[in-house]
C-alpha cells in the first residue's frame, strides 16, 4: 500500500449530559480524526486526545501538530505500507501514544479494507456482540447520581461504574449500592488519591466492588502494590499501563488485578493485542476503557473487546448515551451488548452529514 494523502480533521460533537471527572467536566467531546488515502483504499482513525492535558499529557492541537510535522511524513516515506510498518517507522519519535494510534489506526482500517478484511476478525476476536458497561461521572448530589445510574440500568447496562475522587467516594457508593442491591459496581479515581489516602480506600472494602480502578498516581505502582496488599477488591490499572511491557511490570509487582485497555492511551490496537496476551498469560482479566469516543473510535473498541481476555463488561457504550447524533451510524444496546461490527476494517465510516456539521477544521498533511 502506497499512501497518496493524508486528511486531519477535527470535530466537535456535543455529549448529551456533562461529563465530570476528577480531571475535569466535559460538555463536549473535541476529536481529531486521521483519514488516511492510499493506492488501495482510504481508513479511518480517532484520536483520544482531549482538548486540553488533563488525562493525559496529549491534547488536539498537540497530536495534529506532531502528525503534521513528523508522524505522517515519517510513515508516508514507508515503500509497502501496512500496519504493522507504522510503529517501527516512528520508533525515534518519543511519547505522544494517542496521536501515533490515530495514525496506525487509519493505516490498519485502509489496509484491511483493501483486503476484505473485519478488524475483530484480525485481531482475534471470539464473539459477535460484547457486554457493555457505562461509567457515570461525578454528579452534583446523591439524589442526581441515583437517578442517572437507575436511568442507565433501565436501559440495559450490565454494570455501573462510578467516577470517584476525595469528598465524593465512599457516600455515593454506599447509596448505589443500598438503593440497587448487588448490580456489579466498580470506581474509577483517575489519579485523584495519594499513598496518605490507604487506610481511607480501604473503606471501599464494604462495598463488595468489583475493581478499584487507578486510585494512585500513574508512576506510582509502589504505592499501588502496598494498596492492593491492603485492600480485598482488586486494583485496575488504566494511565499506568502505556504498554505491554508496562503491564508485565504492574502484574510482576503485585500492582493490579486487571487491567484496562484503551488503545489511544497505548500506542494502538497492536500494542492492545500484545497486553491482552500478557495479561490473558497471567490470568489477569482486561476489559476496554473509553474516552467518547465518537463511533469511529468505538467500532473499533468494540472489535478489541471482542478478544477472549475481555472478561469484564467495557466502556463501550451505545451512541445515544454520549450523543443525540453520533458521526456514524448510531451503535445500539441490545439486551446490555453491543454488535461488534463485520465490515472490512473498522465497519463503518463517518456520515457525510455528521461529519460536515461537526467539523471545526479539516487540513491535508503534506506527505514531505
Ligand atoms: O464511556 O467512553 C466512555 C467514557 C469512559 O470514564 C470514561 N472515560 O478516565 O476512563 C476515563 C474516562 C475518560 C474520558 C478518559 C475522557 C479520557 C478522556
Amino acid at each position: 500500500m502506497k499512501l497518496t494523502g493524508v486528511e486531519l480533521r477535527t470535530v466537535r460533537v456535543p455529549l448529551v449530559t456533562p461529563f465530570r471527572t476528577s480531571f475535569g467536566t466535559e460538555t463536549v467531546r473535541e476529536a481529531l480524526l486521521v483519514r488516511v488515502v492510499s493506492d488501495e483504499a482510504e481508513g479511518w482513525g480517532e484520536c483520544g486526545a482531549d482538548t486540553a492535558p488533563l488525562y493525559s499529557p496529549e491534547y488536539t492541537h498537540a497530536a495534529a501538530d506532531v502528525l503534521t510535522r513528523f508522524l505522517v511524513p515519517a510513515v508516508a516515506g514507508v515503500p509497502e505500507l501496512d500496519a504493522h510498518q507504522v510503529a517501527p517507522a516512528l520508533a525515534g519519535f518519543k511519547g505522544h501514544r494517542m496521536a501515533r494510534a490515530a495514525l496506525e489506526t487509519a493505516v490498519l482500517d485502509a489496509d484491511l479494507r483493501a483486503r476484505g478484511v473485519p478488524l475483530a476478525h484480525a485481531l482475534g476476536a471470539v464473539r459477535s456482540t460484547v457486554p457493555c458497561g457505562v461509567s457515570v461521572g461525578i454528579t452534583e448530589s446523591i439524589p442526581a447520581l441515583l437517578d442517572a445510574v437507575g436511568g442507565y440500568l433501565d436501559a440495559g447496562y450490565l454494570r455501573i461504574k462510578l467516577k470517584i475522587e476525595p469528598g465524593w467516594d465512599v457516600e455515593p457508593v454506599r447509596a448505589v449500592r443500598e438503593r440497587f442491591g448487588d448490580v456489579p459496581l466498580q470506581v474509577d479515581a483517575n489519579t485523584a488519591y495519594s499513598r496518605a489516602d490507604l487506610r481511607h480506600l480501604a473503606r471501599l472494602d464494604d462495598f463488595g466492588l468489583l475493581m478499584l480502578e487507578q486510585p494512585l498516581a500513574v508512576d506510582d505502582l509502589l504505592g499501588h502494590a502496598r494498596l492492593a496488599a491492603l485492600l480485598t477488591t482488586p486494583i485496575c490499572l488504566d494511565e499506568s499501563i502505556t504498554s505491554a511491557r508496562a503491564a508485565a511490570d504492574a502484574i510482576a509487582l503485585g500492582a493490579c488485578r486487571v487491567v484496562n485497555i484503551k488503545p489511544g492511551r497505548v500506542g494502538g490496537y497492536l500494542e492492545a493485542r500484545r497486553i491482552h496476551d500478557v495479561c490473558a498469560a497471567h490470568d489477569v482479566p482486561v476489559w476496554c476503557g473509553g474516552m467518547l469516543e465518537t463511533g469511529v473510535g468505538r467500532a473499533a473498541n468494540l472489535a478489541l473487546a471482542a478478544l477472549p481476555g475481555f472478561r469484564f463488561p467495557g466502556d463501550t457504550s451505545a451512541s445515544e448515551r454520549y450523543y443525540a447524533t453520533d458521526l456514524t451510524e448510531p451503535f445500539r444496546l441490545v439486551d446490555g451488548h453491543l454488535p461488534v461490527p463485520t465490515g472490512p476494517g473498522i465497519g463503518v465510516a463517518p456520515l457525510p452529514d455528521a461529519l460536515e456539521e461537526f467539523t471545526t477544521g479539516a487540513t491535508w498533511v503534506p506527505l514531505g
